[in-house]
């Protein structure tokens, strides 16, 4: 029998969102979380090695005096949390936008007049890599903090080929030296830059396509390509030529689709057999049938609708009525949704969106997982899996989302170590 390095014992619920790694939960079984009472988890190594009661555990590992014990009595035991869409390797900040806001000017004006996502890649540009790497090591010790242990991350604030490398080159470094796995996606369609404004926009995607993409693919930069697909931005056109040679160089696909007019994004998401198509607060009928039929997993950001003041949240219960996956995470970024906290995305994806707690959970946890093809390793307690665990100060998982603004993680596990709190 195998010596368990740590035990946790006693979680007064251990919410193993246990069930979907083969496939990301849908319809029903999204309400499903597989809670053991007074749980027990053993770890050998960075892996789960037993899950289930006292018991159980007892019966498949060996307890000995080397064995670490945490006694989470009383507390709420949830996988590392998973933020599958975040833009964190940011220059700069723009609390500056936030008195336009009040004044009722839409963000995509902002961006229009060379603010918004330009003046980030103005700060990031202007940035060096050690300046960039110092802001993000920041924001990833506060998401771990707060019990995100993996998370993705896009380019996108560069929009040239040495400055996308940049800071796809800081996403890399932080993944080795950081506990928080990151999965890196580029994201060089993300804003026509002011020097290809006024005509020569097609000329830019072609630089995307032809220059920035290969040179990323090259150095092995980034596993997912993304692109920005929304009016004034890019278009269906040009999001299928950016989409397409990603797919030919073998990089999976996410899309930003829907989020403030339909274009059709989702539509071409399901066609090309995104991982995921992100947003969706103006998605059809049509959108959600396809995803659906496509098994494209919608990545739903309501901190984002919430902080832009959007009246209309993406329409979560009927994309789960008709069968579509759902996952929800952050939209970390400097300027649609600055925060990098999950905790205030559980109360809003529950409010807003009208999800269970049930729900929300397995939507920040295992579906998120498939969200970035992670779903292998991470995003339930399971035998075989890596051993993420958050431990809350929460006597259910329903306490998660009803409390917000106040940090609930009492300890983080990632990879067998801990990372947060003590013994
Ligand atoms: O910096 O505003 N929506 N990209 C698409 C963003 C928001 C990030 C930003
Ligand atoms: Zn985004």
């Amino acid at each position: 029998m195998q010596t368990a390095d740590l035990i946790i014992k006693n979680a007064r619920e251990l919410v193993t969102c246990s069930g979907g790694s083969n496939k990301p939960k849908i319809g029903e079984e999204l309400k499903n979380l597989y809670i053991i009472e007074n749980g027990w988890t053993a770890v050998v190594g960075n892996m789960i090695a037993a899950v289930g009661t006292e018991e159980e555990v007892k019966s498949k590992v060996e307890i000995t005096d080397k064995t670490q014990i945490i006694d989470a009595a009383g507390k709420t035991v949830l996988p590392g949390l998973v933020d599958s869409h975040t833009h964190l390797a940011f220059g700069g900040s723009r609390e500056n936008e936030l008195e336009l806001k009040l004044k009722g000017v839409p963000y995509l004006d902002i961006l229009a007049q060379g603010g918004g996502i330009l003046s980030t890649v103005r700060a990031t540009r202007s940035a060096s890599k050690e300046e960039l790497k110092e802001a993000s090591v920041k924001y990833l010790n506060q998401m771990l903090a707060q019990g995100t242990t993996t998370a993705e991350a896009k380019s996108g604030y560069g929009l040239t080929t040495e400055d996308e490398i940049k800071q796809l080159e800081v996403i890399k470094e932080l993944n080795e030296e950081h506990p928080v796995d990151l999965v890196p996606t580029f994201l060089g369609a993300h804003a026509i830059p002011t020097e290809f404004k006024g005509g020569n926009e097609d000329r830019f995607v072609d630089i995307v396509v032809n220059e920035m993409m290969p040179a990323v693919k090259e150095k092995g930069l980034a596993e997912f390509c993304d692109v920005f697909c929304e009016k004034g931005v890019f278009d269906v056109h040009q999001s299928r030529k950016v989409l397409e040679k990603a797919k030919e160089l073998g990089f999976k696909l996410k899309i930003h689709s829907d989020e403030i007019y339909p274009l059709g994004g989702t539509e071409l998401a399901a066609e090309l057999r995104a991982t995921s198509a992100d947003h969706l607060l103006v998605v059809t009928d049509e959108g959600i049938e396809k995803l659906a039929e496509a098994g494209v997993i919608g990545v739903l950001l309501p901190g984002t609708t919430f902080n832009l003041r959007e009246d209309h949240y993406a329409p979560a219960r009927k994309m789960i009525e008709k069968g579509a996956a759902i996952a929800l995470a952050t939209d970390f970024n400097p300027g649609s949704c600055p925060t990098n906290s999950m905790d205030i995305i559980m109360t809003i994806g529950c409010l807003y969106l009208r999800l269970v707690p049930a729900e929300v959970i397995n939507a920040i946890t295992i579906n998120a997982a498939h969200a970035i093809d992670r779903a292998h390793l991470v995003g339930s307690i399971e035998e075989g899996k890596q051993a993420d665990i958050v431990i809350f100060d929460a006597p259910n998982h329903q306490y998660l989302c009803y409390r917000f603004g106040t940090n609930l993680v009492e300890k983080v596990i990632k990879k067998g170590k801990l990372v947060i709190g003590g013994f």
